[in-house]
């Protein structure tokens, strides 16, 4: 590794357990940077746009906010939700509002069992069971397209259009994007989902985006699965998946199904990325803001560690990424979980286990 090298990270801690979860990944980092001894600086500046910041000033991300974030390696967020604010004031106000003009199209959410970790399927413990779900990030179902009319109907006869807009260029992107990881994956094979008998125009689109991309991958196998029969493959059949592409919204639930049983949606990492490097790319669990335990510091910081993992991958810091996944794994194996996963540990106590890890590893391997 050449020496001194220094990331900037724009931290967005957000709403609700966004703030502890944030912290819990920056203290990794730290460790990450301190263990480098000097070879790695992380450079954090904090933004404290949230939904407490949005009802002081009317939007989320002041004028020329952006161009700030454009400055910056990366963007580590926390969560976006409030019971003060509608959830489609906050979702676009914030998150869609950095994913989409920084056009982040490709969204990865791994799904991983870990050792100690009780999932709600019987297979997993005998199984091994390892996929990641890749989400469409820029169109689809969160184009925000449609608008509302009443006119000459009247009260109780509103009528609303919510419509999807799926390219062949965004399609094509997101597809070979699946099949260039499935490449570096020791099962090579990718599951396109889509509802595509019902939805005749753009889901049709992406099936034979797919099956055209897929002939230049000769050597990944191919399935097309409509999103009804993957939901029931993910409880049903989960060893058959590596890699599974779909569209914005599909791939949202899928991939909460996935962690789900893989134990808790407070495992799940995930990043945003623009593939071309032309804006920083975004990472963040993918929980929300859990207003029902904020405030507590009872949050699960596993996800949002795991995310942190992903940005060390993102700036070619493999060795440390895998170094804090060995960590998490090697805490859950020891018991340490917190309260979503049956476990007694406070954030706080599930961070200093991983740090702790963190150095023992490090130790033993330098
Ligand atoms: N950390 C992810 C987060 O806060 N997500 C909020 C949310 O409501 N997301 C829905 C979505 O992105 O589709």
């Amino acid at each position: 590794m050449s020496e001194n090298q220094t990331f900037s990270i724009a931290s967005i801690p957000g709403d609700g357990i966004g703030g502890e979860v944030v912290a819990a990944g920056l203290r990794v980092l730290d460790t990450v940077a301190k263990l480098s001894e000097g070879a790695i600086a992380f450079d954090v500046t904090e933004f404290p746009w949230s939904s407490e910041y949005y009802l002081e000033h009317g939007r989320y991300i002041p004028e020329g906010g952006l161009e700030e974030l454009k400055a910056h390696d990366a963007i580590y967020f926390g969560a976006v939700g409030s019971s003060e604010v509608p959830d489609h004031t906050s979702l676009w106000g914030l998150r869609l509002a950095i994913t989409q003009p920084f056009d982040q199209w490709a969204n990865i959410r791994p799904v991983t069992f870990l050792p100690g970790v009780r999932s709600p399927l019987r297979k997993a413990d005998d199984t091994e069971l390892d996929w990641i779900v890749v989400r469409e990030n820029s169109e689809g179902e969160y184009a925000g397209m449609g608008g509302r009319n009443l006119s000459g109907r009247g009260p109780g006869n509103e009528v609303a259009l919510q419509t999807s807009v799926h390219t062949e260029v965004g399609c094509e992107r997101i597809i070979r994007f699946a099949f260039d990881i499935a490449r570096s994956r020791s099962v090579k094979k990718v599951s396109s989902v889509t509802k595509s008998n019902a939805q005749q125009y753009g889901m049709v689109l992406w099936d034979e985006v797919f099956a055209r991309v897929a002939q230049d991958y000769p050597d990944v196998e191919t399935e097309s699965v409509l999103v009804d029969a993957m939901s029931a493959k993910f409880v049903l059949h989960p060893e058959d998946l590596s890699v599974v592409v779909a569209s914005n919204l599909h791939a949202d639930i899928l991939s909460d199904v996935g962690s789900a049983l893989a134990g808790s949606l407070g495992l799940a990492a995930s990043a945003n990325l623009n593939p071309e490097r032309r804006f920083p790319s975004m990472f963040e669990p993918v929980h929300g803001s859990a207003p029902d335990i904020a405030g507590k510091g009872i949050s699960n910081p596993i996800g949002a560690i795991s995310s942190a993992a992903l940005m060390l991958d993102h700036f070619g810091l493999d060795e440390q990424a895998d170094e804090v996944r060995q960590a998490i794994e090697n805490v859950t194996a020891a018991g340490i979980l917190p309260r979503d996963l049956g476990g007694d540990s406070n954030t706080v106590e599930m961070t200093e286990a991983i740090v702790s890890q963190l150095e023992d590893i490090h130790a033993r391997a330098n």
